[in-house]
């Protein structure tokens, strides 16, 4: 599904593949990342002030590799069969080089992810991003830099979200709040590293 023909640096950019890991895989991947005990509660410093994440996450990647951002640096843990396996299906189908995850758990619909670019140093000059959604459906918010443009879209369990080039350089990416929601989701973004 294209979803950018008129709000995106180029048509090509973002792309939604609904349902992209079929119903049965991704229950078993949900119930793995579940039971992951690497999954912790991080910190963000905003105007002076340090708050816990409101989500848990993890950073996996290949040996020797670091991501900071938010003032925190992860060093990535060793991917398990699982991951891999996740991983190989992203990169075939997007036919980009990833070498690292973030995941993000999200409890329920009072955890969240506020308006940001996946634009740290490492990432590279124009970071491509793959994201992955497992368990229940929830909103994700884009806004050009500009201002001028939004978009919303329904990331449900399986699906796959390819966040191509220009998006981290002239868009913001958001997962609001929505308390009404009881139920857990996790979200993996891929990611290629470009130097330890
Ligand atoms: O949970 C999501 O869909 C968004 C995750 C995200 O924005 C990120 O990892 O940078």
């Amino acid at each position: 599904m294209d979803l950018a023909q008129n709000n995106s640096p180029t048509p090509s950019n973002l792309h939604l593949w609904k349902s992209f890991f079929p119903l049965e895989a991704s229950n078993r991947y949900l119930d793995y990342l579940l039971t992951l005990s690497t999954l912790k509660q991080g910190q963000i410093t905003l105007f002076g002030n340090t708050y816990p994440t409101p989500r848990l996450e993890a950073f996996y990647g290949e040996a020797g590799l670091s991501y900071t951002y938010s003032n925190q640096r992860l060093a990535a843990l060793p991917m398990s069969s699982i991951l891999k396996e996740i991983q190989q299906a992203v990169i075939a189908k997007t036919q980009q080089q990833f070498n690292a995850v973030l995941i993000n758990y999200y409890r329920n619909g009072n955890d969240s992810n506020g308006w940001h670019a996946d634009n740290e140093p490492e990432l590279g000059k124009d970071p491509i991003i793959a994201s992955v959604s497992f368990g229940t459906s929830r909103i994700f918010q884009l806004k050009s830099n500009a201002g001028n443009q939004r978009q919303s879209l329904l990331l449900e369990h399986g699906d796959l979200l390819l966040m191509g080039s220009g998006m981290q350089l002239h868009w913001k990416h958001c997962l609001p709040k929505r308390p009404k929601v009881l139920e857990p989701r996790i979200n993996l973004t891929f990611r290629r590293i470009m130097y330890p």
